[in-house]
């Protein structure tokens, strides 16, 4: 069991890692980290977000299709912390300074007007949402060679590092969204397509999915929050000077374009 100290000097190693594009070796590989440690590490690491300024945005699943579990050997659904840092415009331009190995991936973003309290008992999932969007992911692992256990994952804060969300779409005016075609396209090309079924079956079980993971480890979510709710597809390299779009059908794009260091 890592003590306090442990758990603030694994986190501002991860938290470094991702600003120097360093990578770092598995913390597991010379820790015991269980689950519920890890979480309070992935907690010091966000913290070092807000000491800069950034404010909380929401939170992402991960591994919430067959998919991303087989391409990450991982078997369970996992919660990580969203920040307005991390979100891109819709359409805009991210910079990749301090990004070790970024992949993008198609998702879809819930947005909750109600705030979910850790300790109010839960809510019908669906009357806590007011609108859906198409929506990126950027993942970027701070271990090197994108390899990690669960613990180490989730310590990483689920390689949460950028995000982008197309235009809300109200949750009365949404088509079902068990089953609509999801398109991945880099610089007009396709890379590769899925469907909304991959994530867990019917991404509305994210939000049930996420408000229970949330609750209980205790992330609190005021109204307005953002929900990802698990990728469609498996990741692929974001490289920068491309230029990236998610069609998601009945229900709209997005996109970001990857910058370089360099890039004016
Ligand atoms: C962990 C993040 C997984 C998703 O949508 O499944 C994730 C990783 O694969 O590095 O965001
Ligand atoms: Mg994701």
């Amino acid at each position: 069991m890592p003590t306090n100290a442990v758990v603030d000097r694994l986190a501002r190693e991860l938290a470094e890692a991702a600003s120097t594009a360093i990578p770092i070796p598995q913390l597991t590989s010379s820790q015991d980290i269980d689950v519920d440690e890890a979480y309070a590490i992935q907690r010091a690491v966000v913290e070092h977000r807000y000491a800069r300024g950034e404010r909380p945005a929401g939170v992402k699943l991960g591994f919430t299709s067959a998919a991303k579990m087989t391409q990450m050997g991982v078997s369970d659904a996992i919660i990580g912390r969203l920040t307005d840092g991390m979100q891109v415009t819709d359409g805009g331009v991210l910079r990749l300074a301090g990004f070790v190995h970024p992949r993008v991936e198609p998702e879809l973003a819930f947005r909750l007007h109600t705030p979910v309290d850790p300790d109010s008992p839960a809510a019908e999932p669906a009357a806590m949402v007011d609108a859906v969007a198409p929506a990126l992911e950027v993942i970027d692992s701070r271990y090197r060679d994108f390899r990690f256990s669960l613990p180490d994952v989730i310590a990483d804060n689920t390689s949460a590092a950028a995000f982008v969300v197309g235009p809300w779409v109200a949750w009365e005016q949404c088509p079902d969204l068990g089953n609509l075609g999801v398109r991945l396209e880099i610089d007009g090309a396709l890379t590769d397509t899925g469907s909304t079924a991959a994530i867990l079956g019917h991404p509305a079980r994210a939000v049930s999915a996420a408000l229970r993971l949330a609750r209980h480890y205790r992330i609190a979510l005021p109204a307005g929050s953002i929900i990802l709710a698990g990728a469609a597809t498996a990741a692929h390299p974001l490289r920068p000077g491309t230029t990236v779009d998610v069609t998601v059908a009945e229900l709209g794009r997005a996109s970001l374009s990857a910058k370089g260091d360099s890039d004016a």
